[in-house]
């Protein structure tokens, strides 16, 4: 078989000292931490859009790459796009993909043709799953990219385009249960609006909560076992987007009876574009218990919008290892890198490198994750805090069995109350001499 990236080698764990960059330094797949493989902890992905489609452009200028894998004909482009692919995951001992349905097949010219296109690639990307033993995180529908979702998918103000949405995501679920997908996503891409001087914002969200109940109770009657997660984001690309942040989402879903149902996909970059660290929206998931999954990445706090670059912040990927342990690691869910390398590089080992960075960075995350969970003394502090919750008074008030009057006699009794310090500055320098 053709071989796409002679530049880039098999990439094997070589350790910290070593200084080969096309080596991992912290990942180590089946190196056993905190009682399970890195490879179990981690569950990294690999996105299909940005990685074997998106080929650089922004609003100021075309790609820097090309991406036809050799091709010219758009059907022999996805056939290529797929060897290529599984490639690349193999080099990169990546286990999972995700993807949305245009990704893998390019849209037709009408719904039936795109539908054909979906069932010969996914065929071929089965074949590709079952040889390299690689698997599919989720899947997705785009339903925000052509045209005739400009004013939104499940909230159009149109009807046919209502009925469109319902098609596509129909055809994406099938084809998510073909490949045994673990999940299926919802990211609300044009669900929003820019002004309420022409949108019905009632009508709109009683229409996607419809949407997600139909689709979804669809993909269960074929058989679809996995989780269903919303992606939250703020801001991009409509003013007002519905499924603006974690809270936001849990508080939708349980209006439209979808809680029970459905987790959270949190991703870094949306988590800061709503004004949050990626971490409170993890542990907003977590106490919500809709932690799910992850799109794993960084924004630019300088820029204000989703740059999807790859995550190499540590601290970041610590205190996300540290939520993801804490809510007893990822079920059906994983580290989708939803990241691309920046536009100057433009090669494919840069697009390695980024890869290697990104798992390398989550890798340590999960290391110092475990050792600061290890070492007790922040675990400790938090526990002590609320320590006067544990007998009297305060045991009353947890067991919700307090009634106002002893509430207000405790009160009087207590004379002046003496409020702890809350230490953060000592508790930044443990997590320093645990990281460092
Ligand atoms: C866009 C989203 C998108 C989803 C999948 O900002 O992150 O890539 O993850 O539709
Ligand atoms: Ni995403
Ligand atoms: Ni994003």
């Amino acid at each position: 078989m053709k071989e796409f990236f002679a530049d880039i080698p098999y990439v094997k764990y070589e350790g910290a000292k070593s200084t080969n960059p096309m080596a991992f330094h912290y990942y180590n797949p089946d190196e056993v931490i905190a009682g399970k493989t890195m490879r179990e902890h981690l569950k990294f992905a690999m996105s299909y859009w940005h990685t074997m489609c998106a080929e650089g452009s922004d609003m100021f200028g075309v790609g820097s790459m090309t991406k036809n894998y050799g091709a010219s004909d758009p059907m022999e482009i996805a056939r290529n796009k797929a060897y290529a692919a599984f490639e690349f995951m193999n080099k990169l001992s990546i286990d999972y993909f995700c993807f949305h349905d245009r990704d893998i097949a390019p849209e037709g010219s009408s719904l039936a043709e795109s539908n054909a296109r979906l069932d010969e690639i996914s065929d071929l990307l089965a074949e590709l799953m079952k040889k390299y033993d690689k698997k599919v995180l989720w899947g997705t529908a785009n339903c925000f990219g052509n045209p005739r979702y400009m004013h939104g998918a499940g909230t159009s103000p149109n009807a046919d385009v209502f009925a469109f949405a319902a098609a596509q995501i129909k055809k994406a679920m099938e084809i998510t249960v073909k490949l045994g997908g673990n999940g299926y996503v919802y990211w609300g891409g044009r669900e929003g609006y820019e002004t309420l001087l022409n949108t019905d914002m009632g009508l709109e969200l009683d229409n996607l909560g419809y949407l997600l109940q139909l689709t979804s109770a669809y993909a269960r009657s074929i058989g679809f076992k996995g989780d269903f997660y919303i992606e939250p984001k703020p801001k991009e690309p409509t003013k007002h987007q519905y499924d603006f942040d974690a809270a936001t989402v849990c508080g939708f879903l349980r209006k439209y009876g979808l809680d029970k149902d459905f987790r959270l996909n949190i991703e870094a970059n949306h988590a800061t574009l709503a004004g949050h660290t990626f971490q409170h929206e993890l542990a907003t998931a977590r106490v919500n218990g809709a932690f799910g999954s992850i799109d794993a990445n960084q924004g630019d706090m300088l820029l204000g919008w989703d740059t999807d670059q790859f995550p190499t912040n540590v601290y970041d990927t610590t205190f996300c290892m540290i939520e993801v342990l804490k809510a007893g690691g990822f079920t059906n869910g994983g580290l989708n890198f939803d990241a691309k390398a920046r536009r100057g590089s433009n090669t494919w080992e840069d697009i390695a490198y980024s890869y290697i960075a990104g798992m390398d960075a989550f890798a340590l995350g999960l290391r110092k994750a475990a050792a600061i969970i290890e070492d007790g003394t922040i675990d400790k502090f938090v526990a002590d805090r609320y320590a006067s919750y544990n007998d009297g008074i305060g045991k009353k008030i947890m067991d919700k069995c307090a009634t106002i009057e002893e509430l207000e006699a405790h009160a009087l009794a207590m004379g002046d109350v003496s409020v702890s310090s809350g230490r953060q500055e000592y508790l930044e320098n443990v997590m320093n001499r645990i990281l460092f």
